[in-house]
C-alpha cells in the first residue's frame, strides 16, 4: 500500500482568533504536527480553502450550515496555514473554492492545475488518512470522495475539530456508512 496523509484546511480563519474559528482547532494543528513527526507516510499533502468570490458560500447572516462568514480569502492572513502546522513536512499543497463553495479536498488543485485525485493516483496512492478541519464539513466531504474514488480511507477523529456536535455526529455516521474507517475519539475542546 502507498499511504498519504491528507491535511484539510488547517488555516488561520478556522483556528482560534479566525473569522470562522472552530473550537479546538489550534490544538488539532499541534497534534497533526506531532503525528507527522511520529508516523511514516509515503506522502503528505495539505488542502486550503482559498476564496476569491465564492457567491452564496459567504453571507452577512450565515446559517453555519451552507453559508458562512467571510473566511479564507485568497491572499489574506486568514487564508494562511496556522502557525502550529509544520508545513515543511508537506509535499504538495492544493487550493479550492475560488469562485464557489468547495468542501471536498478532492475539488482542490495544485499550483500546476492537477487535482488532488490525479496527483495521488499518479503516485500510486491507494490509502489515505484524512485529518484537519472541519469534521462535519470539509473532512466528511473529503473522506466520502476518497471512498468514492476507491481509496482505502481513514479519518483520525482525534486529529480533527468539528463546527458543531450534532453535525459532527451525523457526519461520522455518514462516513462509517460509506465505508470510511473512523479511528480515535473526537477531542473535547478545553
Ligand atoms: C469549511 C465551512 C466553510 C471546512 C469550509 O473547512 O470544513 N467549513 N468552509
Amino acid at each position: 500500500m502507498t499511504r498519504a496523509l491528507v491535511i484539510v484546511d488547517v488555516q488561520n480563519d478556522f483556528c482560534e482568533g479566525g473569522n470562522l474559528a472552530v473550537a479546538g482547532a489550534g490544538a488539532v494543528a499541534s497534534a497533526i504536527s506531532r503525528h507527522m513527526r511520529e508516523t511514516a507516510y509515503d506522502l503528505i499533502v495539505a488542502t486550503r480553502d482559498y476564496h476569491v468570490d465564492p457567491g452564496e458560500h459567504f453571507a452577512y447572516h450565515p446559517d453555519y450550515l451552507s453559508s458562512w462568514p467571510v473566511h479564507c480569502v485568497a491572499g489574506t492572513k486568514g487564508s494562511e496555514f496556522f502557525w502550529a502546522l509544520d508545513v515543511d513536512r508537506v509535499d504538495a499543497m492544493f487550493s479550492k473554492g475560488a469562485y464557489a463553495a468547495a468542501y471536498s479536498g478532492f475539488e482542490a488543485t495544485s499550483p500546476m492545475g492537477e487535482t488532488l485525485g490525479q496527483w495521488l493516483a499518479d503516485r500510486g496512492v491507494d490509502d489515505i488518512v484524512v485529518v484537519g478541519i472541519a469534521t462535519d464539513h470539509c473532512i466528511a466531504a473529503t473522506a466520502l470522495d476518497g471512498v468514492r474514488l476507491g481509496l482505502h480511507t481513514t479519518v483520525r477523529l482525534d486529529l480533527t475539530a468539528g463546527v458543531a456536535p450534532d453535525s459532527t455526529e451525523l457526519a461520522i455516521a455518514q462516513m462509517k456508512e460509506a465505508g470510511v474507517m473512523c479511528a480515535g475519539q473526537v477531542p473535547v475542546p478545553v
